[in-house]
């Protein structure tokens, strides 16, 4: 059957004149919101303008899927359980290339279009870098035209929303549906059902002894799909999430026997699966929950795969050759057994033949090496809720271990190490050598993590089949993190370069580097930092009260509030300027603003005093008139991707000051780098690739390197001596117990205090001068104008490697192997 659509209806729908995107407008202002101009809100003024876009896209992800289906090209499918995603409609204009058009169509309308861009409500679906990375991801394997399918939960309730109170952080939660998603499209027929809890029992089917899963609970995974466009090309992804619902005809036994509270409850807690975003806290220990979450949207990814594959293929034996999944972290590694399961119990293939599928299939990233965020199980809470699936671990093992014995001799310590069971404390499952074992590619997400996770947690894997072990640095994508945030930095960059490729081909910015000495340059660069430093102080005055001097250096720390990361190390220096600053008011030091961002855990004691900690700080210091705004310290509350956007540009100094070893990758450096500041640094995670790639003369290292604190720790590490023998940091230090910062309570902080003189874990006190002395240079650097601007330009310049466009086209290359697929108009 062959549709036309009648001419004018088309070009309303998906014209890309102005005059299209106007009548479009104004119809869906009509039709969809039943609004008037005269009496629309802006919330109905956006969700028009957003309808407007997702009409556009529509057409391509419609388009796209026919092409990839008929090219019948292997598609990448990523499972992430958190995908933080950012303001969509900004983003889709860029991709789109009628970011203009829609600014004249929206003058002509009278429309408040800023206003209207910042009513969008972010799906705050992860926690931080790891589901900002997956986000940045799909970006580019869209621009990339790879087929792809982005696979996670559509939580009800996204990452809490921060507020700051008496310089507490107060929860508060994230109902970022309630207003309505114009992006997702519901599929209310495309669901699958996911088992739980129960038993298993064995049967004979035509002389094969078979096993079934007789579940408690079954629960529905409903698809709510968002397409996700490429930059500059036609084609646009899928990015499927999986909302938790009763099955359709549940429990209708409790209704018929008159209980319908029971069926109620067992409804509401069939939904509560995809309720809310677990923040990254408290010991895994009793969350059957987060368990239940991670099974459930794998189960259903799994099953849509298999879905697909029998659509097209006809049969599951090249599930492999079609598809193949990314495993962001362990999160979803229950999919190694769960796919076997598919495959054995409901397509009744041999265990071999399902085994090489299932082996074919995964690859596996790590995110990290920290021992308390490597997930395991306990096997009694992981065979309660999933007694199958522990039944084909258990076998999935006793085969490996198998492999292991005859491969290393009497070695059963190893066999001990590599089981996919810890039987150290009570007996628990390491997801991670599942997902070793079960995946065909392993990498870790910056060069030296790579090689940590080769030597460190993975070292007897990495023994045993070296050719699985990669690398795939992290990136993140220019259109959000320099064209959505920074529109005049990236119009200056355009100017320069002579075209906008850079945006899609971000090693085209070496070109200003033959510019670096050109005066004109420098005075637009300083006049765009100055100009996105002004707008970030007026709207941080808005936010908090704080008035900063855009004049001053903004020194930055915007990341999750985690003690490896160091936050407090940031606010020791802080106090030890202060001091110098009291003991010598004529001390002559350039101005500086320290800026703060990043939510803490909710069960985090520790992160969270240090969130205290800092506005304490900045209540003294802030209003001590002796000071004068030569110091002000400020926090921005609520750190998500919108406030991150505003950030980013107005920053002079990014800090990076993790304990050597202990970051995987980050990517706010590269987000930093990317706005034009200079990092002060660790050698850890990409802050080593990024040092390597603008020159070490533009990057201010300090610090142990990962083997000098590991050494250091192997030998007996002696924080209280570092205390006792450095003036300024006892000073500092005491200070802090002296109660200045807390109205004269001493013990507020002690917690804090006491951790850092007795066992530093993160080794604060040892990298406490050199940070000092480093930031010293920082300062005097800054005054040298002339100079910080050329280092500022060659920063931007150098940051070719650290768009996410290449990291994907490592991961296509040395991974997945897959090709594009360009979807045409
Ligand atoms: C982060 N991990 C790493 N985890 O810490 C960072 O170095 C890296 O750049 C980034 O991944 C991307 O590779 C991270 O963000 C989480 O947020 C987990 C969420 C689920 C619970 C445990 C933490």
């Amino acid at each position: 059957m062959k549709s036309e659509a009648p001419v004018e209806r088309e070009h309303t729908r998906i014209g890309m004149s102005k005059q299209a995107l106007k009548q479009a407008y104004v119809d869906n202002l009509f039709y969809l919101q039943g609004r008037s101009p005269e009496v629309a809100t802006l919330h109905d003024l956006y969700m028009a303008a957003a309808y407007t876009v997702r009409d556009r896209l529509l057409d391509r992800w419609v388009r796209t899927a026919r092409t990839y289906k008929d090219a019948g090209a292997r598609t990448v499918c990523y499972l992430s359980a958190e995908y933080l995603l950012g303001p969509h409609l900004v983003n889709n204009l860029i991709n789109l290339g009628i970011m203009d058009k829609a600014r004249k169509a929206g003058k002509e309308l009278s429309l408040d279009f800023e206003g209207i861009m910042e009513t969008e409500e972010e799906p705050g679906l992860g926690n931080g870098g790891l589901g900002r990375l997956a986000a940045c991801f799909m970006d580019s394997l869209a621009t990339l035209q790879i087929p792809a399918i982005g696979y996670g939960i559509r939580y009800e309730y996204g990452i809490f929303d921060q507020r700051i109170e008496n310089g507490w952080q107060v929860e508060v939660s994230d109902a970022w549906l309630r207003p309505g998603n114009p992006w997702e499209i519901a599929r209310p027929k495309l669901r699958f059902p996911v088992k739980l809890g129960g038993h298993t029992e064995q049967y004979h089917d035509n002389g094969n002894l078979r096993v079934r899963w007789v579940p408690d609970l079954v629960v529905d995974g409903v698809a709510y799909d968002t397409a996700i466009l490429g930059y500059g090309v036609n084609n646009a992804n899928l990015l499927r999430l999986w909302s938790a619902h009763a099955p359709e005809s549940f429990d209708f036994q409790s209704f018929n026997t008159g209980d319908y509270y029971g069926a109620v409850h067992a409804k509401v807690q069939a939904e509560t699966i995809s309720k809310v975003l677990y923040p990254n806290d408290e010991p895994e220990a009793g969350k059957e929950l987060r368990l239940e979450q991670q099974y459930f949207f794998v189960s259903c990814s799994l099953q849509d795969m298999v879905r697909l594959q029998l659509a097209t293929a006809g049969s599951l034996d090249k599930l492999h050759e079609k598809f193949t999944a990314q495993l962001n972290d362990t999160h979803p590694s229950v999919a190694v057994a769960e796919l076997m399961r598919l495959l054995i119990d409901e397509h009744k293939m041999g265990w071999d033949q399902a085994w090489e599928i299932t082996r074919n299939t995964f690859a596996y990233t790590n995110h990290t090496l920290l021992p308390e965020a490597l997930e395991t199980w306990s096997v009694g809470l992981f065979g309660r809720i999933l007694p199958r699936l522990l039944e084909i671990i258990y076998e999935i093992n006793r085969r490996f271990l198998d492999q292991v014995r005859t491969r290393f001799l009497g070695d059963e310590a190893r066999v001990a190490r590599m089981s996919l069971i810890d039987e150290t404390y009570g007996r628990r499952l390491r997801m991670a050598n599942l997902a070793t074992v079960g995946s065909y590619a392993v990498n870790g997400v910056a060069a030296m993590h790579s090689e940590l996770v080769k030597s460190t947690i993975l070292e007897d894997f990495y023994e045993l089949w070296p050719e699985k072990f990669h690398n795939v640095t992290n990136g993140v994508t220019p259109r959000r993190f320099i064209v959505v945030s920074n529109p005049r930095l990236a119009r200056l960059l355009t100017a320069h370069c002579g075209s906008d490729q850079w945006i899609g081909d971000l090693a085209c910015l070496r070109e200003l580097e033959k510019q670096t000495n050109d005066p004109g340059l420098h005075q637009e660069w300083r006049e765009v930092k100055a100009h996105a430093k002004r707008a970030f102080a007026n709207w941080l005055g808005r936010q908090t009260g704080i008035t900063i001097d855009p004049e001053a250096m903004f020194d930055v720390q915007a990341k999750r509030i985690h003690e490896y990361k160091r936050q407090h190390l940031n606010a020791l220096h802080i106090i030890t300027l202060y001091q110098r600053l009291k003991q010598n008011p004529g001390l002559d030091i350039p101005p500086r603003t320290f800026i703060f961002a990043g939510k803490a855990a909710p069960g985090y004691f520790m992160a969270k005093l240090i969130i205290k900690l800092i506005n304490s700080i900045g209540e003294v210091i802030n209003q001590d008139p002796q000071i004068n705004g030569t110091l002000r310290v400020a926090f921005m509350p609520d750190f998500n991707v919108k406030n991150a956007q505003r950030l980013y540009p107005a920053a002079d100094l990014s800090e990076q000051i993790s304990m050597a070893g202990k970051e995987a990758s980050g990517t706010g450096n590269m987000k930093f780098s990317m706005n034009g500041a200079l990092t002060i640094g660790t050698l850890d995670g990409a802050n080593v690739e990024i040092r390597e790639e603008v020159g070490e003369d533009n990057f201010f290292l300090f610090g142990l390197t990962a083997e000098q604190a590991q050494r250091m720790q192997a030998e007996g590490y002696r924080p209280r001596d570092l205390y006792k023998d450095n003036p300024e940091l006892k000073s500092a230090i005491d200070l802090i117990d002296s109660g200045l910062f807390s109205h004269g309570d001493t013990e507020l902080f002690r917690p804090l205090t006491e951790s850092l003189v007795h066992q530093d874990p993160f080794m604060v006190m040892a990298d406490y001068q050199p940070y000092v002395s480093r930031q010293t240079e920082v300062g005097h650097a800054y005054r040298d104008l002339e100079h910080w601007t050329r280092m500022s330009i060659l920063n931007v310049a150098r940051m070719g490697k650290f768009s996410s466009d290449r990291s994907i086209q490592d991961y296509c290359d040395r991974i997945w192997k897959v090709q594009p697929v360009p979807a045409q108009m």
